[in-house]
This record gives structure tokens, sequence and C-alpha cells, in this order.
């Protein structure tokens, strides 16, 4: 059987390196100290395209010099990173990586939104500091009678939810379209923040949801009001961000995502009512390794004749 030439533009983890290296014909653009030239000499032959958001944006310019070209394959479920409507435009099917890491994003949600109400990483530094025998830690905030609002309910918007129903707060949520749920609905993320003190962002990244947190749902949030962005830096403006902690518009941020990554403003930085992270959502061993499974398993099905695993949409 002649193997499909799938081109790989930045490192992916090892086993999905190793796999598609038996399976295909992998090109391994990273290593190549000229890649346009590398490029322009492999172009007309790759069929597949195995990325992360760490090659960049893969946009029309791209599927342009890959007339071959017939899927990409993407290790994530967010694909903000790729114009699948320029893909779609030229038959290119987009896979993504849904349902094995749900779980895995809701516990870090939760883990982060516990961790920024109650101090815990400031707390750590309280004790490694030696500052403990010099004085007691602040009293935190709490999560004790707090509404939470949920800027997306979606796969991973659900897992946080139903985490949050055993933690006995009440949760309402914001998305284009009401669900048949028990939770209450909010048709604009204002009218969620003015209802809750937590907002919780798990939407996809892109045009449509750019800066859906902005200066005004800031300040209905309020000044006891926590965000929690687990979604995309984008969905934030982190500008008005900085701005609301630093003026005492909102309380305090859970940060897992930023709009320049792995670049995060020195403001929230030097923020001590702020948890940073370093968009570890869905980064254990496990549910990455799945995660790289499912990238292999949409190329193979593909090229199989058996289809696509998971295409989006
Ligand atoms: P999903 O199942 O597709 O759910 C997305 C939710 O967002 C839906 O409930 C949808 O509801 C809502 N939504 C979409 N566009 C919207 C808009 N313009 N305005 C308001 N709501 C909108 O996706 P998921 O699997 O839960 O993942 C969500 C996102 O989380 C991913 O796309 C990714 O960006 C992010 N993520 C981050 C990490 C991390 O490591 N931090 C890990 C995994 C995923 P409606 O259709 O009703 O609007
Ligand atoms: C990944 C994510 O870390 O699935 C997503 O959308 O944000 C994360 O699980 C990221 O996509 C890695 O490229």
């Amino acid at each position: 059987m002649t193997k499909a030439d799938i081109l790989m533009p930045a490192p992916m983890a090892d086993a999905v390196i190793d796999a598609l290296d038996a399976r295909f014909v992998l090109h391994r653009l990273w290593e190549h100290d000229d890649r346009d030239a590398f490029l322009a000499s492999v172009a007309p032959h790759i069929r597949g395209l195995a990325v992360s958001t760490l090659a960049g944006r893969i946009d029309a310019a791209l599927f342009d010099a890959l007339p071959a070209l017939e899927i990409v394959a993407n290790f994530g479920v967010g694909y903000d990173n790729i114009d699948a409507a320029a893909a779609a435009a030229r038959g290119i099917t987009v896979t993504n990586t849904p349902g094995v890491l749900d779980e895995e994003v809701a516990d870090l949600t939760v883990g982060l939104l516990l961790a920024t109400l109650r101090r815990i990483p400031q707390a750590d530094r309280h004790v490694r500091e030696r500052r403990w025998p010099t004085g007691p830690f602040p009293l935190s905030p709490t999560l004790r009678g707090r509404r939470i609002g949920l800027i997306g309910l979606g796969a991973i918007g659900k897992a946080v939810a139903r985490r949050l129903e055993g933690f006995g707060v009440d949760i309402a949520y914001h998305g284009r379209t009401r669900q048949a749920v028990a939770y209450g609905y909010h048709a604009s993320p204002v009218a969620l923040a003015a209802a809750c003190d937590v907002l919780i962002a798990i939407v996809p990244g892109g045009a449509a949801t750019r800066h859906l947190v902005d200066a005004e749902v800031l300040a209905a949030l309020g000044p006891d009001g926590v965000l929690v962005n687990v979604a995309r830096g984008s969905v934030v403006d982190e500008a008005a961000l900085v701005a609301a902690l630093q003026d005492g518009t909102i309380g305090g941020a859970g940060l897992d995502v930023f709009e320049d990554e792995p670049h995060v403003p020195a403001a929230l930085v030097a923020m001590p009512n702020v948890v940073l992270l370093p968009h570890i959502g869905s980064a254990s061993q496990h549910t990455r390794a799945a995660m790289g499974q499912l990238v292999v398993d949409n190329l193979v099905g593909w090229f199989d004749g058996d289809g696509a695993v998971t295409p989006v949409r």
C-alpha cells in the first residue's frame, strides 16, 4: 500500500510521531533549517497535516501551498488555530479531539476556581517563604454562597457544572441557545455577569467570541466577582481585565489562557489576587496520550478509507 505523506509543522508527542512514522511518510518541518525550501519540495505530495497550536495559524495560504491536502488533524478540541471555513471551501476535512479531555479540563477548572478563591498558591508561597512564623496567612474569599455563571455550556461546561453541583452553589449559563437543563439561562454575558459573582469562560475561541468578556461584563460581575478563563485568551479583553483587577472592579481572576501565549502581561504577574496557569487544562499524561491517539486515529481512519473519527461540524 502506498503510504500517504503527512506534514507535521511543529513537534508533537513522541507517541504521535512514532505512530505516524510507522503508518505514513512523516515530514518533520521543524527539523529543517530552510523550512520554506523544504516545504516547497514536499508540498505537492502532502495529503495530511498533524498540528497543534504550536504550529501557528493553519490558514488559506498554507492550504493553497498544499494542493493535495485532504485532512488537517488537530491536537485539541478547540480549533481556532485553523481557518476551518477556508478548509471547508477547499473540501479539506478538519478533525479535533472532543470527548477525551472534558473531565480533565473540568477537574482543572474547578481546581483553578478553588485555588483563586481560597488563594492556595499564595498560601503555599507563605509557607515556602518562611512567612508563617511571622504571622498567619490572611483570610480568603470563599466559594460558599456563590452564584456561578458559565459562559459556554458545552461538553466541558457541562462537566464543570456537574462538579459544581456537588459544591452546593447556584449555577447559571450563557450560550447562543437556551438548552433543556435545570440551570438558569441568560441571553447575554453581561446579564449572566449581573446575576453571578463567579464567571467561568469555556467557549471556543475565534472571531465570534472575541472579547465576549469585556469591561462592561466585568463591571456587571462586581467587586467580589471572580473570573475564571479556561477557554481562549481571545475571549477576554485582557487590557480591560487588568484595569478591572487594578481598580477593584472585580475581586480576582484565575487564568489558564492568555491573549499572547506564552507571554503573560507583567501587570497580571504582579497581582496578588490572580492565579496564573500555563494553559494546562488538558495537560495530564493520561489525557494528552488520549488526545494524541485520537489525532493518529483520525489520520489512519481517513487514509484507510473509513473516514475521520471526529471531524468538526
Ligand atoms: P463545545 O462542546 O463545542 O461547547 C461550546 C459551548 O460554547 C457551547 O455550549 C456553545 O453554545 C457555546 N458557544 C459557542 N459559540 C458561542 C458564542 N459565540 N457565544 C456564546 N456561546 C457560544 O466545546 P467544549 O468541548 O466544551 O470546549 C470549549 C472550548 O474550551 C474549546 O473550544 C477550547 O477553546 C477550550 N478548551 C480549553 C482547554 C484548556 O486547556 N484551557 C482545553 C480544552 C478546551 P451555543 O452553541 O448555544 O452558543
Ligand atoms: C490543548 C486545548 O492544550 O483542547 C484544547 O482546545 O486548549 C488544550 O487541550 C491545546 O489545544 C494544545 O495545542
